[in-house]
């Protein structure tokens, strides 16, 4: 990503924030290209909104930090708790109208094919489980039937957490949250099954607790949809502040995670592990 981007104009430079400031010279991306990076470059101004401990952000963080191109990528959202880490790191964000996500990025990574012929554009959706399984389900499901070349990363805290503890349908029975006090009525929707048999040809299932499997998933991913087809990462990113455990544990609760539900799995199609040998990508 070229720094110039994030380079105020001179014109608003005096009412910028001096974390602002610090973003845009200290940032972004120096070069990063694994999750050992994070840390050495500034990539998300200070005061940002989310909660203490949350998931989320470190989701966010962890896959940007492991992209092949972050200058060449953009990321759409939509609403939901990942927008605002999104929108104050230094990286090309576009929001789209919650659900349509898949849509958005369908059309841009067409257009970009088009504008720049000689050079990889990569579109990366990164969305909540609301977005995905709820409200997005029907965008995300036909832009992988139209195996659209683009990579969804679905944060996934098992909660509407940005309004306040709704049900989604990614939401495990049983459990009771702020607006669903008598617990789910119905199982967790098994979206990595459904993303398999709708045509990605690569998906992974990682937690947050897990930095460098997250990263080389994420890696992979996008060099794969660049040549093959749609990837999905679904990426447990625990809820702190809806499933009301103490902010310093979200790692411990992804690593429980792990032992049963959020298990780590990577499925890949014949084509694609072909591809990742001709690569080289077996670290
Ligand atoms: C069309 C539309 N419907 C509803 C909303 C309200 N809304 C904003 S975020 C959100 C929930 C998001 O949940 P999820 O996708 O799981 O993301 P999280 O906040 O948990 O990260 C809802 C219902 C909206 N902004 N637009
Ligand atoms: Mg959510």
């Amino acid at each position: 990503m070229s720094k110039k981007l994030f380079v105020p104009t001179k014109e608003f430079e005096e009412f910028l924030s001096p974390d602002y400031k610090d973003l845009a010279a200290n940032g972004p991306y120096n070069g990063a290209k694994t999750v050992d990076d994070l840390g050495s470059f500034k990539e998300i101004t200070g005061p940002h909104p989310h909660c203490a401990g949350c998931g989320v952000s470190l989701g966010i963080r962890l896959a940007l930090s492991s992209l092949p191109s972050p200058e060449d990528t953009i990321a759409i959202g939509t609403p939901g708790c990942s927008y605002f880490a999104l929108s104050q790191s230094a990286f090309n964000y576009s929001c789209s109208a919650f659900g349509d996500q898949n849509a958005v990025a369908s059309g841009l990574k067409r257009m970009l094919s088009v504008r720049y012929p000689n050079t990889n554009k990569d579109v990366v959706v990164m969305v909540g489980d609301g977005g995905v399984v709820d409200i997005g389900l029907d965008h995300t499901l036909h832009s992988w039937f139209r195996q659209e070349k683009i990579t969804t990363v679905m944060l996934d805290n098992e909660v509407y957490g940005n309004t306040g503890g709704q049900e989604s349908g990614s939401t495990p029975k049983g459990r009771v949250l702020n607006m669903a006090p008598t617990g789910k009525k119905f199982e967790k929707i098994p979206i990595f099954e459904v993303a398999k048999a709708s045509g990605c040809c690569y998906c992974v299932k990682v937690t947050v607790a897990s930095p460098k499997k997250l990263g080389t998933a994420m890696r992979r991913a996008v060099l794969i949809a660049r040549e093959i087809g749609p990837t999905f990462l679904q990426v447990y990113t625990p809820c702190p502040t809806n499933l009301k455990f103490p902010p310093s544990e979200t790692i411990a609760n992804a690593k429980e995670a792990e032992k049963s539900v959020y298990a780590y799995e990577e499925y890949m199609t014949e084509e694609t592990s072909a591809f990742l040998s001709r690569i080289g990508e077996t670290r």
